[in-house]
Parts: structure tokens; C-alpha cells; sequence
């Protein structure tokens, strides 16, 4: 009713929060311009939505993450083509943040920017080999794991305890109830916390551009830049690649297929909400039976993020450029670990990208501070990887059903004519 007051009445409550945030965006810069250091004055607004951004992390991950996975439980009905998803779904997605931190790597779009760390909790960074990261993603205390904040162990425990659920069966009933309702609670408080980013952006925008100058403008073009180059080169290079070469299949069509769905994710920024499009295309456009989209769709739009993970990749590096911090292999493979087991917990709606991002970051011990510089054109990121995520989503079940002999291939021989 509020809200629909607040509508009827026009004015600040009724603007969508992207806008709300890139206004934050645009009048943080300008009083930094205007203010300069002085504006520093403003920066606890952003460390306050910094915190309490923090503060989301750890309950919303490992609730998200354990209901993740107990909703794959009805793949082991459908065994075989469930199977074939989460494998795709995790590979294709570990790809993609890898394809991220090449981007990122190349394009540097971080660099020039010399950006310290004010906040005391940048650990010193010693490089551990690549079997030390492995080990220490066992947590000897999960309650510990929590505690410490220690996400990859999170992960790992919130992993286990899913399938455990999943394997108790009808005791586990209860607990898997609980956890669907508490996820359910950390979205709600999610929503609660990312109405404080107007404020939080301008507060750390001020800071930002105060003490570093408008130069700091010329970096977010870049990021926008890489992570659009990135979303592209998934969707027309990887994506039909793979359709060619496992699918053997026409990839043209496809790309004329999505085109509908990909508009929708586009404009919406959310996977969720463009599942009713992704299935009517993956079904009337590229000949996917109605119980493989059906199926992996749905399960696609709750685990699958392959532009989220691109977009993790090109962040990471864009804030790790931007304040300094070279990060070694083992911190790479910690990225493609993390972003690939978090997004089985990253919700299909807009913004759910950047929350994850503040996870890939403290697990390598990068700024949050970083966060606030993208959180500004997060939305117009968002977009971006909100499309691929759909059409990654949508290449994945066309081969599924190719394989599954589920496909209806007069579609793709009439358009090779
Ligand atoms: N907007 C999310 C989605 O719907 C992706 C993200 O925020 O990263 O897929």
C-alpha cells in the first residue's frame, strides 16, 4: 500500500533504486569535484552501507546456497538430463569467470588508478599454493567458518549440509523448510540493505572523486566497456561455439532465437522474471521440448550466472588494479572457485551480481571500498549480465535436448536452406 501511495504520489519513493543509485552516483562525484578532500566528510555514509552489506554476506550465502542446492533435489528424478545441467550450468559459468580475468587482465581497466586502503581489515596478502587454497576450503568448524567470515568454507559446509539434506529425504523435510523460509528473509533484508546504496554511493562517490579527481570516471567507462566486449564474445563466440561443436547444430538460429529473451533480460535485469520468456523461445523458436525448457530453465535461472561470473572476473581485477593489489594464481583459482560455487546461491533479480561480488572480494581479501565505485553503474552492468545468464541458460537446454533427442532439428535444417 505504501508503495502504491508513494506511486500514486510520484517524487523520490516512487523512482526504481538503479536510478536512485546512479543519481547517488552523479551528485557523489559532483560534491567531490565541487568539495574536494573536504568531502571525505561524507565517506561513513558509504563504510555504513559497506558494513552493513558485510553484514548480508555470510547468512545470506550459506541460506541461498544450501536452498540452492536441496532445489536441484528434483534432478535426481530426473537424473540423467538433471545431471547434464549442473554439469554444463558449472562449467560453462567457470568459463566465463575465467574468460573475466583474462579480460581483465588485458584490458587493465583498473590501472592508473592509485586508490589506498583506508580500512584496517586489508589482510596482508602472502600467496598459498594452489593444494593450500584446496585444504583450507575443509572448514575443521563451521561455526568457526562463519565467525571468521571465511567464505569458501561456507561455501564448501552449506554444499555438504545441502546434499545431506537432500540424501536425508523426509526427517530433512523440516530443516530444508527452515532454511527455504530464512533465505527467503536474508532476500527481504537484502532489499532492506540495498535501499541504503543511493546513499552509500554518493557518501563513497564524494570521498572518491574528491580525492582522486574526475579520473575516476575514465576507469568505469572501461569496466563498462570490458564487461560488455566479455558478454558479447560469450554470447556469439562460446555460446554458437559450443552449439557447433557439441550440438552440431546451426548457431545462427540461435542467435535469432534468443533475441526476444535477451531484450527482456536486458531491460529487467532479472533472470527470474525473464524465465516466462526464456521458455517460450527456447521452446517456439529452437524446437527445445517443453519438458527439458520446462525443466532446465528454471533450475538455469536459480544456478546458472555465467555473465555474473564474467562480471566477477572483470570487477575483481578492475578493484585489485584500482587499489594495487597484484593478485597471484592461487588468488585467480580462489575467484574461480568462489564465483562459480556461489552462484548455485546467487538469486535470479537485479543487483544479486554485486552482493556476490562483495563475497569474491573478501574471500581474496580485496577493498569492499571497491565495491562502491561499481556499485554506481551496477545496474548498467546488471543489464549485461542479465542477458547472458538468459542466453547461457537457453544454449544449455537446445543441447540438452539435441541430446536427449528432445529437439525438433526441422527448425535449424529449414534455416541452413
Ligand atoms: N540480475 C541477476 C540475474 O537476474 C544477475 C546479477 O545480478 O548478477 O541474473
Amino acid at each position: 500500500q505504501t508503495t502504491h501511495n508513494s506511486r500514486k504520489r510520484g517524487g523520490w519513493g516512487a523512482i526504481p533504486l538503479w536510478q536512485k543509485i546512479l543519481i547517488g552516483m552523479v551528485l557523489g562525484v559532483a560534491v567531490g569535484a565541487i568539495f574536494g578532500h573536504d568531502a571525505e566528510v561524507l565517506k561513513p555514509i558509504g563504510t555504513l552501507f559497506i558494513k552493513a552489506i558485510k553484514m548480508l554476506i555470510v547468512p545470506l550465502v550459506f541460506c541461498s546456497l544450501v536452498v540452492g542446492v536441496t532445489s536441484m533435489q528434483d534432478t535426481t528424478k530426473m537424473g540423467r538430463v538433471g545431471l547434464k545441467a549442473i554439469v554444463l550450468y558449472l562449467g560453462t559459468t567457470a568459463i566465463a569467470i575465467s574468460i573475466g580475468l583474462g579480460l581483465g587482465t588485458v584490458f587493465t581497466p583498473g590501472a592508473g588508478l592509485d586508490m589506498q586502503v583506508t580500512s584496517t581489515d586489508q589482510v596482508v596478502k602472502e600467496a598459498p599454493t594452489l593444494i593450500q587454497t584446496l585444504l583450507a576450503m575443509i572448514p575443521t568448524n563451521p561455526v568457526d567458518a562463519m565467525a571468521a567470515g571465511n567464505i569458501l568454507q561456507i561455501i564448501v559446509f552449506a554444499l555438504g549440509l545441502g546434499v545431506a539434506l537432500t540424501l536425508t529425504g523426509e526427517k530433512a523435510k523440516p530443516a530444508i523448510a527452515l532454511f527455504e523460509s530464512l533465505a527467503e528473509a536474508m532476500y527481504t533484508l537484502t532489499g532492506l540493505v540495498m535501499k541504503l546504496a543511493p546513499y552509500g554511493v554518493f557518501g563513497l562517490m564524494a570521498w572518491v572523486s574528491g580525492k582522486y579527481g574526475l579520473d575516476i570516471l575514465l576507469p568505469l567507462i572501461k569496466v563498462i566497456s570490458v564487461a560488455y566486449l566479455g558478454s558479447i564474445l560469450l554470447i556469439v563466440v562460446f555460446y554458437s561455439g559450443l552449439l557447433s561443436l557439441l550440438g552440431r547444430l546451426n548457431p545462427i538460429h540461435y542467435l535469432k532465437g534468443i533475441i526476444t529473451p535477451a531484450a527482456v533480460a536486458f531491460t529487467t535485469s532479472s533472470s527470474a522474471g525473464t524465465l516466462p520468456a526464456s521458455i517460450k523461445a527456447s521452446q517456439e523458436e529452437l524446437g527445445v521440448s517443453s519438458s527439458i525448457s520446462s525443466f532446465v530453465l528454471p533450475l538455469g535461472a536459480t544456478i546458472n550466472m555465467d555473465g555474473t561470473a564474467l562480471y566477477q572476473g572483470v570487477c575483481a581485477l578492475f578493484i585489485a588494479q584500482a587499489f594495487g593489489i597484484n593478485l597471484e594464481f592461487a588468488d585467480y583459482a580462489l575467484i574461480v572457485a568462489t564465483s562459480t560455487l556461489a552462484s548455485i546461491g546467487t538469486a535470479g533479480v537485479p543487483g544479486a551480481g554485486l552482493i556476490m561480488l562483495s563475497l569474491v572480494l573478501t574471500t581474496v581479501g580485496l577493498p569492499l571500498e571497491g565495491l562502491a565505485i561499481v556499485a554506481g553503474i551496477d545496474r548498467i552492468l546488471d543489464m549485461a549480465r542479465t542477458t547472458v545468464n538468459v542466453c547461457g541458460d537457453i544454449m544449455v537446454s537446445t543441447l540438452i535436448a539435441k541430446s536427449e533427442k528432445e529437439l525438433d532439428e526441422g527448425i535449424y535444417t529449414t534455416s541452413k536452406s
